[in-house]
């Protein structure tokens, strides 16, 4: 007999949000699955392999900002999820994590498939439950319930993240052929009800007497969803030289009036003086480009982070304040605030438009390589496709090459390649339109499984650069010069994608320059009944040399 608190676990899940569970299979954990596989308003899949089962549940939640459940048996089963655990910490993505467990005396009694589950998500974790394992008080139950209640609250709240609940589970372990599951009986609900946080009249005043000190005013947002009220609130502020707006490719806040090509002269000597800020303010998550936080470390600004709660991390070694209120509310009120200082917002605009007139040529007289190849893609990936990408080259990339209007997402809350793939599966889930994932071969093969599901991915587009090896490690300065480059950092391996394609019956088509990319892209976005692999193949030292190549273009341009 399946035991009413694992039912009602289901119940206080779906009434508190959680539309979807990913569940990998086990006898330990079949009542917390059936729970949930039975729950009429819980839409339910199968992932055989945990780690790339989170990572699912991540592009899932991801893209609805809702929890979604993860149920996995005890064991090694649970140290798996542990990757992409540690992606939603630090992306701040909410899912709740089910674990099934021996009893605890049955811990550490050489039992199969048992391991020391408590707290086993470490500090990438936001809380950790332990579940009652038995029920023979009436208080149990209602710990049991609370557990539930609290979790959930504390996965949605800001900074959302995951929590663990760990569930003892005691033999019989499957209900009796008849037995039905009662999800009517009412469950006791703790909502948790937040307002929004708006500046106060008297914060105002201390905060406008502050920026008063300041003249040259440097937006920098981080990681975040798209957000067109905050995107108007941006534009307002640079259209009018009152601040410079700088944006990353994962911020989805790149516009015509905020910086988009930083990346490329932020680190040029020769501009540091007309360029360097006096305050610099962020919100959101990480930023991409090394050179924008060097010169941003160098420039000694103070430095003042908004966000409504929570830990507030010191990326340029010069925080001074932090201010808790909502984004939009602390934009509106730097429009109404702030001066324009035309000299500041023209040094950076007059090197942001040379870049705009001055790249794409540049680009086109490149020689074929996975730079160009990206700059091809970018512009045939249709408006409404939501764009994953790898680390590390494929999200680089993508941020030299400027201006997005996509949605782009990319796991920087750890920058591990082991669930791009897997992420991407996730968000096609989750939407009709496509799905473009654009990887570098490492990042692919890793996460292999990230296809080995019965669940339709038809709209999803996949882009792999494929260089035969990791080729950010002949990129950077460090492992460049060793001689032992490629066999212990490049990896070079021999794999391609046509194999995999054949083996999960993908469409696919090989590129090996423009000519046959183009051909590839005419019918890459054409309906189909089965996801699809665009294979650009290159080589490793090629696309070093095109990359050094296009940059001393640039720099000659300036
Ligand atoms: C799980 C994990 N292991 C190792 C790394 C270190 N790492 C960063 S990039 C990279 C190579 C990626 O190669 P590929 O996917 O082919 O992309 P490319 O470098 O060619 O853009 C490695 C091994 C990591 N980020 N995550």
């Amino acid at each position: 007999m399946v035991l009413q608190p694992i039912i009602e676990l289901a119940s206080i899940c779906s009434q508190k949000g959680v539309k979807n569970a990913i569940l990998s299979p086990g006898s330990r954990c079949a009542p917390i699955t059936l729970a949930f596989a039975r729950h009429p308003d819980i839409k339910t899949r199968t992932i055989s392999d945990e780690r790339s089962a989170a990572f699912i549940a991540l592009g899932i939640a991801q893209q609805l900002e809702q929890p979604v459940v993860l149920v996995c048996t005890s064991g090694s089963a649970a140290y798996n999820y542990a990757p992409a655990i540690a992606e939603a910490y630090f992306q701040q993505i909410p899912l709740i994590v089910i674990t099934a467990d021996r009893p605890p005396e049955w811990i550490d009694q050489w039992d199969g498939q048992t391991i020391r589950q408590t707290k086993i998500y470490g500090k990438h974790v936001k809380g950790f439950f332990q579940f009652p394992d038995e029920f023979g008080h009436a208080d149990k139950v209602w710990h049991a319930n609370r557990i539930v209640n609290e979790a959930i609250n504390l996965a949605n709240q800001f900074p959302a993240g995951p929590v663990h609940i760990n569930i003892p589970m005691r033999e019989p372990f499957y209900p009796e052929k008849a037995e039905s599951f009662d999800y009517s009986k009412p469950v006791r609900i703790i909502e948790a009800l937040v307002t929004e946080q708006k500046l106060s009249e008297e914060s105002k005043e201390r905060l406008a007497e502050a920026l008063s000190g300041f003249k040259r005013i440097l937006i920098v947002p981080g990681q975040q969803r798209p957000d067109s009220d905050i995107q108007h609130l941006l534009d307002d502020l640079a259209k009018n030289g009152k601040a410079v707006v700088v944006t990353d490719t994962i911020s989805n806040l790149q516009s015509d009036p905020t910086v988009n090509h930083h990346d490329h002269f932020v680190g040029n000597e020769h501009f540091y003086e007309k360029l360097r800020p006096d305050l610099i303010l962020t919100f959101g998550k990480s930023i991409i480009s090394k050179n924008l936080k060097l010169f941003l470390r160098k420039s000694k600004a103070a430095h003042w982070h908004v966000q409504s709660a929570g830990y507030v991390p010191d990326t340029f070694q010069s925080l001074t304040r932090t201010i808790h209120c909502e984004v939009r509310d602390f934009l509106k009120f730097l429009n109404e605030t702030l001066t324009a200082n035309s000299r500041f917002a023209s040094s950076w605009n007059t090197l942001e438009n040379k870049m705009r007139q001055g790249f794409p040529s540049i680009m086109e007289s490149a020689e074929f390589g996975e730079y160009q190849a990206i700059s091809i893609c970018l512009k045939a990936i249709p408006a409404t496709s939501k764009i994953q990408l790898a680390n590390s080259m494929a999200v680089r990339y993508v941020n030299f090459l400027g201006k997005r209007t996509q949605e782009i997402m990319c796991n920087r809350g750890t920058s591990g390649i082991d669930g791009s793939s897997s992420t991407a599966v996730g968000c096609a889930m989750t939407t009709e339109e496509f799905v473009t994932l654009v990887t570098g071969d490492m990042a692919f093969f890793y996460d292999r499984n990230a296809f080995w599901h019965n669940y339709p991915t038809s709209h999803l587009r996949i882009i792999l650069l494929n260089n035969h090896a990791g080729g950010i490690f002949r990129l950077i300065e460090g492992p460049a010069k060793q001689p032992e480059l490629e066999e212990y950092f490049e990896t070079s391996q021999k794999l391609d994608g046509r194999s995999l394609a054949n083996e999960f019956g993908f469409g696919y088509h090989l590129a090996l320059d423009a000519e046959s990319l183009n051909i590839g892209l005419q019918d890459f976005y054409s309906k189909s009944t089965v996801p699809k692999i665009l294979e650009i193949q290159s080589e490793s030292p090629k696309n070093a040399e095109i990359l050094k190549w296009i940059k001393s273009k640039i720099q000659e341009r300036f």
